[in-house]
C-alpha cells in the first residue's frame, strides 16, 4: 500500500503516493491559493487529495507553518495569503478517511536529506531558500522539532537589525532579505512587479540589478549557515527550495562561505531530493512514529 504524502508550501502544494519499497508516482501540483479564508485551502486540499486518497491507508503532510498538536498555525501569515491558522489534522482526516501525520515541510524536508546521509553524518541543518526561509537542526541524529513545534525556524532569525520588516513582525529576519518573496519585493525599476523566477532569470542574462538581490540573498543565507555552524557544529548544511535550488545559486553561498573564519565553514550541499524533500520527510518520518 501507499503513503499519500503532501507538501503544503506558500507558492505550492505538491501530492503523490510513495510506496512501501520507496517508489514515488503521481506526483501533482496545484498553486496554493492566496486567501486569509480557509475555505480555499480546504478545497485545495480536497482537489489534491480526490485522485490519490482511495490508492493509501495513511497520509504524511509536510506543511508550511508552526506544526503543533495537529494545528497549523502561520509564523508568517503573509506567506500564506494572509491565513494564520488551521485545523490541518482534523482537516485531511475527515477529507480521505484516513490517519495522517504532520510535521513543518523544513523539518520534514531535514529528515529527509538526514536519513539519506545517515550512515556518515549525525549534526546537520537543512535550509529551504523558498517562498519563505525555513529550516531543521538534527543533532546526534534526532531532529529538534521543539515542544511547540518551532524549532529551526532559522528564517526568523536575525540578519540585519535595520533590515526591512519580516511578516512575523520582527525586523530583519533572513526571510525578510533572502526569501523568494524578498527577492521580489527588493525588486525595481525594470523588474519591479516579477517573481523571484522572473528575476534569475535576468540575473543569468547579466541584469546588474538582479545580480545585487540574489548576491545579497546568498551572502544573508551564508552567513545563517555561519551561525548554524557555530551553533550547533553541522558536519554540513543541505540547502533546497526553488531559490535553493536554482541554477548558480548554491555556488554564491559557497563563494560567501570562504570569506568566513576557516573554523566556522561547514559544506554546503544541495538537497538529494530535490523539489521533494518534503514529500520523502513526511512519510520517512510518519514511518519512525
Ligand atoms: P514553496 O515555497 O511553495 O515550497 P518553492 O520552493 O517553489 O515553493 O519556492 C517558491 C519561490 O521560488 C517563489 O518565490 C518562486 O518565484 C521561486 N522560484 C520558483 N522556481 C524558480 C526557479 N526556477 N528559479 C528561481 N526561483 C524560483
Ligand atoms: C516561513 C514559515 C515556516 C516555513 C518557511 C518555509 C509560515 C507560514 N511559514 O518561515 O514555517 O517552514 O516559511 O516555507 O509561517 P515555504 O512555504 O517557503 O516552503
Ligand atoms: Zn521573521
Amino acid at each position: 500500500m501507499n503513503t499519500l504524502a503532501i507538501d503544503i508550501g506558500g507558492t505550492k502544494i505538491s501530492a503523490a503516493l510513495i510506496s512501501r519499497d520507496n517508489q514515488l508516482t503521481q506526483h501533482t501540483q496545484i498553486t496554493t491559493p492566496a486567501s486569509a479564508s480557509p475555505t480555499q485551502l480546504y478545497e485545495a486540499l480536497v482537489a489534491i487529495t480526490t485522485p490519490l486518497k482511495n490508492h493509501a491507508d495513511s497520509v504524511a503532510v509536510a506543511s508550511t507553518g508552526i506544526i503543533c498538536n495537529g494545528i497549523l498555525t502561520a509564523l508568517n501569515p503573509d506567506n500564506l495569503g494572509g491565513l494564520k491558522d488551521f485545523p490541518l489534522k482534523e482537516t485531511l482526516s475527515a477529507i480521505t478517511g484516513l490517519p495522517c501525520w504532520l510535521l513543518n515541510d523544513a523539518q520534514a524536508a531535514t529528515w529527509a536529506e538526514y536519513d539519506y546521509r545517515r550512515e556518515t553524518i549525525s549534526d546537520m541543518a537543512f535550509i529551504t531558500v523558498s517562498t519563505g526561509v525555513g529550516g531543521g537542526v538534527i543533532q546526534q541524529g534526532q531532529l529538534f522539532t521543539g515542544k511547540r513545534g518551532i524549532a529551526g525556524h532559522l528564517g526568523h532569525t536575525l540578519a540585519d537589525p535595520h533590515g526591512p520588516r519580516c511578516g512575523c513582525g520582527r525586523y530583519g529576519c533572513v526571510e525578510a532579505i533572502a526569501s523568494g518573496r524578498a527577492i521580489a519585493a527588493q525588486a525595481t525599476g525594470e523588474l519591479a512587479g516579477k517573481d523571484a523566477k522572473a528575476i534569475f532569470a535576468a540575473f543569468h542574462q547579466g541584469n546588474s540589478q538582479a545580480k545585487s538581490i540574489i548576491k545579497h540573498s546568498a551572502n544573508t543565507i551564508a552567513n545563517l549557515v555561519t551561525d548554524i555552524k557555530a551553533t550547533t557544529d553541522a558536519d554540513c548544511v543541505v540547502l533546497g527550495g526553488s531559490v535553493g535550488l536554482a541554477k548558480g545559486y548554491i555556488e554564491l553561498v559557497q563563494a560567501a562561505m570562504t570569506q568566513q573564519p576557516l573554523a566556522l565553514q561547514v559544506p554546503i550541499l544541495s538537497a538529494h531530493y530535490h523539489h521533494d524533500a518534503g514529500l520523502w520527510g513526511a512519510v520517512l518520518w510518519a514511518r519512525e512514529q
